[in-house]
């Protein structure tokens, strides 16, 4: 489930390099960038090594589509500083997506760049909240429709913490494990749901399904314990992305990273037939995707 790529700069980014990264990533596994580090300067790190997120936020997140910043109790100048690093490091994460998949550039949408600063292990959270669960990504109030959920992230810790992730099994395997345990949405709540605000817009039935899928796993104590996964230590310097709406994760440990989310058009997917969409279709026999 892990494709490491040795490149040491966006630069040296070659065709092959490209291919072989954006078929592991639609093939739904980690890409790993081991020598690609996103290099800090002295202020960032000072804004880094301090005391970061308000208790009840596990993220500090920057949405660049309003210029908002959101959970960070940091004084007004070293917001800036930080809406200034978080912003580099959105730039940093689009070249890297566009260097490895150029036909993403036209359907590919800058999410929020979210910077992680709190020690995972040891926190408590709700049972829907909980990160250290598997799961796969699905955005309740802002469904995609079918386009994708893809993230890059950095470990940026300053004391070597690695940040370790569990993942597995294949989407597949995680979808027929949970489709039973996914319920219908009720008839007319997708339409009053966006009307009313609730969610961005109209919750598809792809949407609810993988809701499902999220929740279902999540709930499953037993299914966590029993069913296999690939452990990977993301080290500080270490940069990696996946479609997390298709490759089933967990974080168990680790404190200060940096993430971006991108969303990304299913028309622009190299192998659309491997999306989750696709799986779910096949699987229930009937189009989960809107018209
Ligand atoms: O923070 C991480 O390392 C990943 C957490 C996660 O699963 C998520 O943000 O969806
Ligand atoms: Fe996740």
């Amino acid at each position: 489930m892990l494709q490491k790529i040795e490149i040491s700069s966006i630069d040296q980014i070659d065709r092959q390099a490209a291919d072989q990264a954006a078929s592991a990533l639609e093939l739904g596994k980690v890409v790993l960038f081991p020598q690609l580090a996103f290099p800090l300067a002295a202020g960032e790190r000072r804004i880094i090594s301090q005391d970061n997120a308000t208790s009840d936020s596990k993220n500090i997140s920057f949405n660049p589509q309003d210029a908002t910043l959101k959970g960070s109790t940091l004084p007004v100048r070293d917001q800036n500083e930080l809406i200034d690093l978080l912003t580099r490091f959105g730039d940093f994460a689009e070249a890297l997506v566009c260097a490895i998949a150029p036909q993403y550039r036209s359907g590919l949408a800058r999410m929020r760049t979210s910077f992680r600063p709190v020690e995972i292990a040891g926190r408590n959270y709700s049972w829907r909240k909980d990160d250290r669960r598997r799961h796969v990504d699905a955005f309740p109030s802002s469904p995609t429709q079918g386009a994708r959920i893809l993230r890059v992230f950095a470990n940026v810790d300053q004391h070597e913490t690695p940040r370790t992730w569990r993942v597995g099994p294949d989407f597949e395997t995680y979808a027929k494990a949970f489709l039973p345990k996914t319920t219908r949405q009720l008839p007319g709540l997708a339409g009053l749901m966006a009307l009313t605000g609730i969610t961005k817009s109209r919750r598809s039935l792809y949407d609810q399904i993988m809701l499902g899928l999220h929740d279902a796993a999540k709930r499953d104590l037993t299914w966590q314990a029993a069913t296999p996964a690939e452990e990977i230590g993301f080290l500080p310097g270490h940069i990696w992305m996946a479609y997390t709406d298709q490759v089933p994760h967990s974080v168990l440990s680790g404190r200060n990273a940096l993430e971006q989310t991108f969303i990304v058009s299913r028309n622009v997917l190299q192998r659309p037939e491997q999306s989750p969409a696709a799986i779910i279709s096949r699987l229930r026999g009937v189009d989960c995707l809107p018209g």
